[in-house]
């Protein structure tokens, strides 16, 4: 039976093919009402130097992530010197297309350089030093965007696949409690803003216990999270749609919104066995594992397209909890995928392909939005 909401997306639908058969429809129109749909930009998608990316950036989303302009590395690349450069163009890309502006990430065990834990002489530092420099890094990074970044990556991947505790030098130095104090200190800085944890693979049962007795610690401290990101870094066969549907409703549990942060799927041969998003992974390159370097077959297509379309179905039936759903990236092109965890692979996980033309997957998202859905 379609519902109210299934109706609206198709008269939406059919009034944008009327439109003109050379526009597509726009994920942002057709999810509207349901959460929002982004993308994570690069830098020169940020500074206009790629306009077929910024086309499709403009007419199909309503919220962006900074792929990489915000992290630490970036952003504050030496003691006391912060590089505003790009980040400053990034909200201001975002305030001018009125979208809902994310910024990524204030804690992380990667991209963080080397001096931030360590002192003149390259010992580690004690506790109470990182612990200021994490203060300050969050005081002046969220308070400079505050009121117009709307949602904070705060804390990155802190947990391990068996469930444990990551043992980055955030933790060895600090302890657990590095994770409290930045929430806190984030929302110190920008009382409005939506702090979130986020991670890949929480989908696997292990992981995802970790994490949720992570959120439920956290809330019992009234610490003020109040999102937990599930990256979606997915592949053909994984995460069942069982395991994304159980692990959506775990944490809505809780009391958290979820939100769907770096969304891709993986079309080539798995080069581990591992379910991860490592960025550490770096395997030799191997022809066997990279085939489609000419063109997608029609087949892998149309498996991708059936593959975001279930996916899509599941965020849609949890649409009071999900707030959006970000692409981790714009075209196939654009995608770290083609660099992990074996550079130069031709890869295709997004919706639109290597000229910034919808692909079959996008048509299959599309029309997931316009099938009725059950109500909420
Ligand atoms: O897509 C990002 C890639 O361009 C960077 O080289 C890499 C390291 O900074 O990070 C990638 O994004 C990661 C994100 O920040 C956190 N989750 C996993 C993402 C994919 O590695």
């Amino acid at each position: 039976m379609p519902n109210r909401r299934s109706i609206a997306a198709t008269a939406l639908l059919i009034v944008s093919m009327a439109a003109g058969a050379q526009t597509p429809p726009s994920l942002k129109n057709i999810y509207r009402g349901d959460f929002l749909v982004g993308s994570a930009i690069n830098a020169d998608q940020i500074t206009g130097k790629d306009s077929r990316g910024d086309a499709v950036i403009e007419s199909q989303f309503n919220t962006i992530s900074p792929e990489n302009a915000l992290k630490w590395e970036n952003i504050h690349p030496r003691p006391g010197v912060y590089d505003f450069d790009i980040p400053d163009q990034y909200v201001a890309f975002g305030e001018k297309h009125h979208m809902q502006i994310v910024g990524h990430v204030l804690v992380w065990h990667s991209q963080t350089p080397a001096w931030v834990f360590q002192d003149d002489k390259g010992n580690l530092v004690d506790r109470e030093t990182l612990l200021k420099r994490l203060h300050d890094h969050i005081q002046t990074v969220v308070g400079r965007y505050k009121g117009r970044i709307h949602s904070w990556d705060v804390v990155n991947e802190a947990v391990n696949e068996d469930g444990t505790m990551r043992q980055s030098l955030w933790m060895k130095i600090i302890g657990e409690d590095y994770i409290a104090k930045a929430f806190q200190w984030a929302h110190e800085a920008d009382p409005q803003a939506q702090l979130i944890y986020n991670d890949y693979s929480l989908e696997n049962e292990a992981k995802r216990n970790g994490v949720l007795a992570l959120i439920a610690k956290l809330k019992a401290q009234g610490v003020p999270v109040t999102t937990v990101g599930l990256q979606g870094h997915s592949s053909l066969t994984w995460p069942s749609i069982e395991a994304e549907d159980t692990t959506i409703t775990a944490f809505a549990t809780l009391g958290v919104k979820v939100a769907i942060t770096e969304l891709d799927i993986d079309v080539l041969p798995s080069a581990t066995s591992q379910q991860t998003a490592d960025v550490s992974l770096n395997f030799a390159q191997d022809p066997k594992l990279n085939p489609y370097f000419v063109g997608l077959p029609i087949s892998v297509q149309q498996e991708l397209a059936k593959r975001y379309a279930d996916l899509f179905a599941v965020y849609l039936k949890h649409r009071d909890v999900v707030t959006r759903v970000t692409f981790w990236g714009v075209t196939d092109g654009d995608s770290w995928r083609n660099d992990w965890p074996i550079k130069g692979r031709t890869s295709y996980p997004l919706l639109f392909d290597r000229n910034g033309q919808p692909k079959p997957a996008f048509d299959a998202v599309i029309r997931v939005a316009t099938e009725g859905k059950p109500a909420n």
